[in-house]
This record gives C-alpha cells, structure tokens and sequence, in this order.
C-alpha cells in the first residue's frame, strides 16, 4: 500500500493522535497556551515523525484532509479546556495549501462559534517558507486575521522573509525557530531576529528553549513567550491539561 493510501486510511481509522507542548510566559512560567502536534502511531509501537508524513502529505495533495483532521481533533480534546480559560490558546500548524482557500477559515469560525471558544484563543502558525506566494496568502492570512483569529509564523529565521514581506503580510507573532535557540552562539543574528520583531511589534516565542541559560538570555533580549524541554515536552490532551493546572 502507497504512503499515501496508508495516510488516508490512518486518517479515516482516527488513529493519528495530538500532542500539546505548552508555551509559557518565560518571566512567570505561566502557561499561556499550547502548541498542537500530530502524530502518527506505527503498528510495531514507534511514531512516525510529522517531518516524514507532512511533507508526504503535502506532495500528494492529502494535507487539507490531514488539517480538517487536526483541527477537529483539537476542538474535541481542547474546547472545554479553552472555555474555562478564555485568555489561553491553542496554535495550529498549517499548510500553505491550507492558506489557498477560505476553506479551513470557515471550518474554524464554525468550530469557534460551536463551542464558544473565542476566535483570538485560536493561532494559526505558518512556517515561513510555506508562504510561497504572499499574493495568495497575504489576503487569506487578512481574512482569518478579521475574523479574529491570530496568526503566527512559525520557524522564523529559516526562510527568506524580509522586513517588508513581512510588514505587508501583517502578522501578530514571530516564532523564533530552535536552531536559534540552540545555538546562542550565534547571538548575534538572534538578536537581530528579536530587533526585527520589536519593531514590527510582534510578541515573540522562542522555540526549542531547553535550559535555564537560554531562558535568562531570552528574557533579558525582551522575548515574552517560550516552549521547550524546559518547561516540557509535547503532552496527549489529558496530561497537558494538568500540567497547565499546576502552571497556571
Ligand atoms: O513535534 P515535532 O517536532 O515532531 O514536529 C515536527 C514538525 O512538524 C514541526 O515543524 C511542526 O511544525 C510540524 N507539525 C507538527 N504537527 C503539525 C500539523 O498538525 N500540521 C502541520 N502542517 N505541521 C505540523
Ligand atoms: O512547529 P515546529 O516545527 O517548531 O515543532 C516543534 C518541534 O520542536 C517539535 O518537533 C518538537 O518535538 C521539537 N521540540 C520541542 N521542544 C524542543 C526542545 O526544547 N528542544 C528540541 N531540540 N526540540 C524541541
Ligand atoms: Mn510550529
Ligand atoms: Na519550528
């Protein structure tokens, strides 16, 4: 069976599965929300790595499907969770397919207006790279962001944006991708990240923070957010959910 078929199948069956990875107010360690990450469970007990199947999905036009999936399972597991703490969110990964059509836009207004979980509780994270045509995404990106919806970009730092790209793409946060965050070394380009992101006046959240070094670096570079190792790692829905009670 093609990796394809397997994919479909996987996805009818509902046996890929969400993690969430909290993401946290680096001063206070408070959660603020969290970040949904799929997975998919192989019959001999591993997981298979979303960097394998995402791509697969994406060149063989099964990532819409795939989407629609997360977000409904997202809602499933996370809308209570969302009602009860309305200034906490949940970040969802998307495709640039994704972003080609007002498809998935409407999904979620409905999904949001459903079980009213407020739309601002919802981020949309893009990686920058998969902002291939700004011409396309750009007006999308203006329509999920008037419907209330905040849209973050994922891995910055990795891709070819511009200062201006990314002014006419009007988001509201900039991830700072891991390699980054790993590599303090390199503090100067970080830095410039974090200049950029100022000036735009974008919140920013840095990725893959894993110690308490990295975390004072940050803090005093003024970056507000952070996920990592640190804090923790991605969590089925029910081990999240505790873990948010204990850092709330
Ligand atoms: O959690 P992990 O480090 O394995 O994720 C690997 C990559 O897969 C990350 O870059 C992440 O953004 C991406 N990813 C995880 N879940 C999803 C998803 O639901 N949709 C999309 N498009 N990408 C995802
Ligand atoms: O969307 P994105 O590709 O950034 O997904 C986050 C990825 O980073 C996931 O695959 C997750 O497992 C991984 N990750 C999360 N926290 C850490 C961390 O502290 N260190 C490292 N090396 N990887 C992390
Ligand atoms: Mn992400
Ligand atoms: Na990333």
């Amino acid at each position: 069976q093609s990796p394809r078929y397997r994919l479909i199948d996987a996805l009818h069956n509902r046996d890929l599965t969400i993690n969430y990875q909290p993401v946290v107010e680096l001063k206070s360690g408070r959660v603020i929300g969290a970040e949904a990450l799929v997975r998919w469970p192989q019959p001999d007990g591993t997981w298979l790595s979303p960097d394998v199947f995402i791509p697969m999905a994406e060149q063989t036009g099964t990532i819409n499907q795939l989407s629609a999936y997360v977000i409904e399972r997202v809602f499933e597991e996370m809308s209570d969770w969302l009602r009860q703490h309305p200034d906490k969110h949940i970040a969802i990964n998307l495709a640039a397919q994704d972003l080609s059509s007002t498809v998935l836009l409407e999904r979620l207004t409905r999904l949001c207006a459903g079980a009213s979980v407020a739309t601002r509780q919802i981020v949309i994270e893009m990686t920058e790279r998969s902002v291939v045509d700004p011409d396309i995404t750009g007006p999308i990106l203006t329509r999920y962001r008037q419907a209330g919806f905040r849209v973050s970009i994922d891995d910055f730092g990795t891709g070819y944006s511009s200062l201006s790209y990314l002014q006419e793409l009007e988001v509201d946060i900039l991830k700072i991708d891991k390699s980054f965050v790993m590599a303090l070394e390199r503090k100067q380009v970080t830095s410039h990240i974090i200049e950029i992101a100022r000036t735009l006046k974008l919140e920013m959240v840095a990725e893959g923070v894993e110690s308490p070094q990295q975390e004072a670096w940050l803090c005093r570079h003024g970056v507000q957010y952070g996920q990592g190792w640190h804090y923790s790692k991605a969590l089925s829905a029910q081990a999240f959910m505790r873990w948010a009670e204990e850092n709330l």
